[in-house]
């Protein structure tokens, strides 16, 4: 297993690559170009200066999360095409830098959503939270509002011009269905994924978060079952998962150390967090601990043991401890103690082997 590290870039991000490099057993910068706007090429100049900054500390940048998928792609409308082509142009780009995995979602309009980036929790610290039931009732408007209230520390995936056209992507998508979105899906990875093949460079789509529709809109991301279907749309090695524990794991149907048995080859790229789940659905982000929230990090850490996981890992979101002021989920500290949490699984099955 190869670790890496959520970065946001030099200037854009409370993390500095100094902190990281002092975080034990991480060798990979997990990074985008964030001022990028989906369908995008991404110039050359600016991977490079990425590459630049991450061989002052001799970190490799072989995982992007995220190139982000153009709205008219997931749509299926005609113009989706030059989207495409600008991926596969992106695709060759990165592979010049030793690129090796692209995390990507297909979730309609939002990315990953939650009603609170700083809920309090018993111990002072702060984390996100999601509450079923304010779903649905708040309007879609206010949420975005809210969450691009702090635009600093803005959530990946919410950045306020991507959503400024919320109306009419709602509209948009008012006859979409899952079928609908499955044929778009199958598009676009029937032409990219034979460009990854070509570039050695791994397409890992991140599960939807949380594995439900929201909103009323198309989500086809969020079971076993969907893995499976996603898998076999191209039958290629470089047609992979992004298996986001905590975003998957957040529906209690679904069984994450399971998942990952039966798609271990099939996973480029391992999100590892745990949530708690309560009884009316609402989940709140904790600790990597197992015993602090409803999945069992130490059976998902084996199951990747087991068969030998060579792939790249990332501790996912974190709380806000100890008064640490940064992008929601994406602190150093709790990070920090996850890994360690993380390489202590790890580490300790390496000798009971
Ligand atoms: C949230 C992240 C997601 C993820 C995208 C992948 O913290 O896990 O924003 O990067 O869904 O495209």
């Amino acid at each position: 297993m190869k670790m890496g590290f959520r970065w946001y870039g030099e200037g854009n991000d409370t993390v500095t690559l100094e902190q990281i490099k002092q975080i034990p057993g991480v060798e990979t910068i997990v990074w985008a170009l964030h001022d990028m706007a989906a369908g995008d090429e991404w110039p050359m100049e600016k991977i490079l200066e990425v590459k630049k900054s991450a061989d002052k500390y001799g970190f490799n940048l072989d995982v992007v999360e995220s190139v982000n998928v153009h709205e008219d792609i997931k749509l299926g409308l005609p113009t989706r095409d030059k989207y495409i082509e600008n991926y596969k142009k992106t695709i060759e780009k990165l592979a010049k830098v030793g690129v090796k995995v692209i995390c990507y979602n297909f979730m309609p309009v939002f990315d990953w959503l939650r009603t609170d980036l700083y809920k309090k929790t018993e111990d002072g610290s702060t984390a996100l939270f999601y509450e079923k039931a304010r779903i649905t009732d708040i309007d879609p408007m206010e949420l975005v509002n809210k969450i691009a209230s702090n635009p600093d520390l803005t959530m990946p995936g919410w950045e306020p011009e991507r959503l400024k056209n919320l109306t009419q992507l709602f509209e948009a998508y008012k006859n979409v269905t899952e079928e609908d979105l499955w044929n778009n899906l199958k598009y676009f990875l029937e032409q990219i994924i034979p460009v990854a093949e070509i570039n050695d460079i791994k397409m890992a789509v991140h599960p939807d978060d949380p594995p439900w529709s929201i909103f009323g809109l198309p989500r086809i991301v969020k079971s076993r079952n969907d893995l499976a279907r996603l898998l076999k749309l191209v039958d290629s090695p470089y047609n992979c998962l992004t298996l986001c524990s905590g975003a998957i794991g957040s529906n209690p149907n679904n069984d994450v150390p399971a998942m990952i048995r039966e798609f271990g080859n099939r996973i480029a790229f391992a999100h590892i967090r745990n949530v708690k789940i309560y009884e009316n659905g609402d989940f709140i982000e904790t600790s990597h601990r197992t015993c602090d929230g409803s999945l069992d990090i130490c059976d998902i850490v084996k199951a990747y043991h087991e068969f030998g996981f060579t792939g790249y890992a990332r501790p996912d979101h974190g709380r806000h401890i100890w008064n640490e002021q940064c992008r929601p989920g994406y602190g150093l500290y709790d990070r920090a103690l996850g890994i360690m949490y993380i390489w202590g699984i790890w580490d300790t099955l390496q000798r009971t082997k």
